[in-house]
């Protein structure tokens, strides 16, 4: 199914200019009037398109957000303090960013009456206790991070049964793609970097934990899905429906940049999950959303990126028939 153009709304992407809200943004410029609101403590200016209106503030501000959000149709809110590890060791300041903060947006958005489209994540469920894991199975997180995921993800599909604001939260599984980078910039990114500096590459633990990685032009897709379903006040896994163990992850990445890095093995990570995968057929048949890049092609987008920074990096993902175009 083709996804459907979004063109001369008005629209604001809270985090626009981090790792997946710039990917957005690129998507949505070209036809519609974008905002970007982002403090830019991990996002990067140089990600964001010279067409979009960038208002440089903290998503926990009101004052800011309301500015920002002043008169859209729509708003994608991306904004949030990704590192798990982080929610564990500093949970009050995460849970301001995460969930505070998003309430915020949400309030805002019932303000406009903007639909409002926000970012999950597979941490809701913890150790999943049945894979590939649907969004019937129990929510059961085991970070602060994934409790304030939790709770945004039910507060967004509560707007709709409450006030009847058009929401859709979607649960990222592994994402990756250009432009990932910074100290919490998840496996691959690791592992290319090693490759290319023909360093070890660090598996942590045994390598046979897997993951459903997905790549970020794909999750664009699927916030552009999001962003037009009439099946709304619900929440949808955004992954491919395959798993990798990290130990396949280490040789694929091996290969794909030629390195002659040796494959070591340190210390697991604690409370690492064991294995995560999307069950991904609720957002195929209602939200018409179905992963297209492989993880070898997602990968060449990733190697084939000129650097963590700069606007070439992530615009054209792959040229092949798994094209990272996100129409
Ligand atoms: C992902 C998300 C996180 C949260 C979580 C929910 C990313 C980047 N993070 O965390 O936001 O949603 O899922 O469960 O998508 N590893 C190595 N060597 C390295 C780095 C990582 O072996 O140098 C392993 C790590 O121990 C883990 C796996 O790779 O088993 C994936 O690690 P990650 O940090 O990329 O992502 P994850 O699944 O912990």
């Amino acid at each position: 199914m083709d996804t459907p153009a979004i063109r001369d709304q008005a629209i604001l992407v809270t985090g626009g200019a981090g790792f997946i809200g710039s990917h957005l943004v690129d998507a949505l410029a070209p036809q519609n009037e974008v905002r970007v609101l982002d403090n830019f403590s991990s996002g990067d200016r140089t990600h964001l398109p010279d067409d979009v209106t960038v208002i440089e503030g903290d998503v926990r501000d009101p004052i800011a957000l309301q500015r920002a959000a002043r008169g859209v149709d729509l708003i994608f809110h991306h904004a949030a303090l990704v590192s798990v590890a982080q929610s564990v060791d500093e949970p009050r300041q995460s849970n301001r960013t995460n969930l505070e903060a998003s309430l915020l947006v949400l309030e805002q958005a019932r303000q406009e009456d903007a639909r409002v489209v926000v970012a999950s994540s597979a941490a809701v469920y913890g150790h999943p206790d049945e894979l590939p894991v649907p969004e019937t199975a129990g929510i059961d997180p085991t970070s602060p991070y994934g409790v304030q995921k939790a709770a945004l993800d039910r507060y967004t599909r509560l707007y709709e049964e409450l006030y009847d604001l058009p929401t859709v939260a979607l649960r990222y599984f592994n994402v990756y793609g250009p432009r990932q980078q910074g100290p919490y910039s998840g496996v691959i990114s690791t592992f290319v970097e090693q490759a290319r500096a023909d360093e070890p590459i660090t598996i942590e633990g045994d390598g046979q934990q897997s993951r459903d990685f997905v790549h970020v032009s794909d999750v664009v897709r699927a916030n552009l899905r999001a962003a037009t379903t009439d099946a709304v006040g619900e929440a949808y896994n955004v992954g491919t429906g395959t798993r990798t163990t990290i130990e396949e992850l280490a040789e694929t990445i091996r290969d794909a940049t030629g390195s002659s890095s040796p494959i070591v093995h340190r210390e697991p990570r604690a409370g690492d999950i064991r294995h995560s995968g999307a069950d991904t057929s609720k957002a195929s048949y209602e939200l018409g959303f179905d992963a297209r890049i492989g993880l070898e092609s997602g990968i060449r987008t990733v190697v084939g990126s000129s650097g963590p920074s700069g606007r070439d990096a992530g615009a054209t993902p792959d040229t092949n028939r798994e094209s990272g175009s996100y129409s």
